[in-house]
């Protein structure tokens, strides 16, 4: 019959994408403790005191820092629960979400 048809290759297989991942990023400001941030990034970043300690005087000295790369829902989550945590303790402490 005459309904073969010539046929060039011109889709690619759906792959699954690896999720996108975002930055935490921690403001400076001029009121919240250190001792404070450090508390903030050990507690939420699992980070030791050595880690927490330069990560907090990074953001100090250069105005922000990154917390972690996490998936949306994670980075999400953690930046709410820091903002929640430094309002209940009163501090103006203020993190952020970045596309990585
Ligand atoms: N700049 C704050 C201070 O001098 C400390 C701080 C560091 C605040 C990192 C926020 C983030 N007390």
């Amino acid at each position: 019959g005459g309904d073969e048809q010539i046929g060039i290759a011109t889709k690619t297989r759906a792959r699954p994408k690896k999720p996108s991942q975002f930055k935490v990023l921690m403001l400076n400001d001029d009121y919240t403790p250190m001792e404070f941030v450090v508390m903030v990034l050990k507690r939420f970043f699992n980070m030791d005191l050595e880690q927490a300690t330069r990560v907090m005087l990074h953001v100090h000295q250069r105005g922000v820092g990154v917390c972690g790369i996490f998936p949306y829902e994670i980075a999400e989550t953690k930046v709410n629960q820091v903002m929640d945590f430094a309002r209940q303790n009163q501090h103006p402490l203020q993190c952020t979400l970045e596309k990585a």
